[in-house]
């Protein structure tokens, strides 16, 4: 390795180690508060040890679309992916330095509001938590609203946003996200209602208190936590 490359090395080194040490206490803050997601439901344990089925959920084998009709379409030249707000370095990525973050694989079943569940979709992407932890949430940090492409926004409390399987996921069951289900790169929040899930997700906005995004200003929950049949407030 010539000296220029192993600079470049240990500054890749030394940001992936930041990113690691404010995750430590980002998990330590937020995820060792408990969650009450109840526990009605059916079927064995799904990741998070509630039932796979939420109640009032039935299975479907095909995934439907749910948006209002008006899909962007973003090329992965223009793609950019901006978290700002209440964090000590706001950051915008673009395509290859969202690929350059830790990837990571995880199952998720997606519950929409309007009763169906699709199960075991396969997910690729980086951890919202590896996000956060790269422009560091300010101590006072309490929320999060990501805001789409579209229009769309939808908020997440700190707590969820930080769960291991919340995902900004750029593939599905080994192919690339579609368009129509948030492609390039969507958020997937499988422990909570799907709604909570921007697709052609671009900006991430750091809150230091709640604010209501587009369902939650219409009527759904703002907890929207499936085994508590939570969907309406
Ligand atoms: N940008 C954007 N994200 C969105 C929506 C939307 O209209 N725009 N709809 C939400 C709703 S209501 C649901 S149920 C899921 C549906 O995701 P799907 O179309 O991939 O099934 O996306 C959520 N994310
Ligand atoms: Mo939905």
């Amino acid at each position: 390795m010539s000296p220029a490359e192993s600079d470049t090395q240990r500054m890749a080194d030394d940001k992936q180690a930041r990113i690691e040490a404010v995750r430590a206490q980002l998990r330590q803050r937020w995820l060792s508060k408990p969650r009450d997601p109840g526990s009605r439901g059916s079927g064995p344990p799904n990741r998070h040890g509630l039932p796979k089925l939420p109640p009032g959920q039935h299975v479907t084998d095909r995934w439907p679309v749910l948006d209002p009709g008006r899909q962007p379409r973003v090329s992965l030249a223009d793609f950019r992916l901006t978290v700002d707000g209440a964090v000590e370095e706001p950051v915008t990525l673009g395509w290859s330095d969202l690929l350059a973050l830790p990837q990571v694989e995880r199952a998720g079943d997606f519950h929409c509001v309007t009763s169906w569940s699709k199960m075991d979709l396969r997910f690729k992407g980086v951890q919202l938590a590896t996000l956060l932890s790269l422009a560091r949430p300010l101590p006072q940090a309490t929320h999060v609203m990501t805001h789409a492409d579209d229009g769309y926004t939808t908020n997440l409390p700190l707590r969820e946003a930080l769960e291991d399987d919340v995902l900004l996921a750029h593939t599905v069951d080994g192919a690339p996200l579609p368009v129509e289900h948030g492609g390039p790169v969507r958020i997937v929040t499988p422990q909570l209602y799907a709604w909570k899930g921007a697709k052609w997700i671009r900006r991430i906005e750091v809150l230091t208190q709640d604010r209501p995004g587009f369902w939650e200003e219409r009527g759904y929950s703002n907890t929207a936590q499936p085994w508590r049949d939570d969907r309406y407030s």
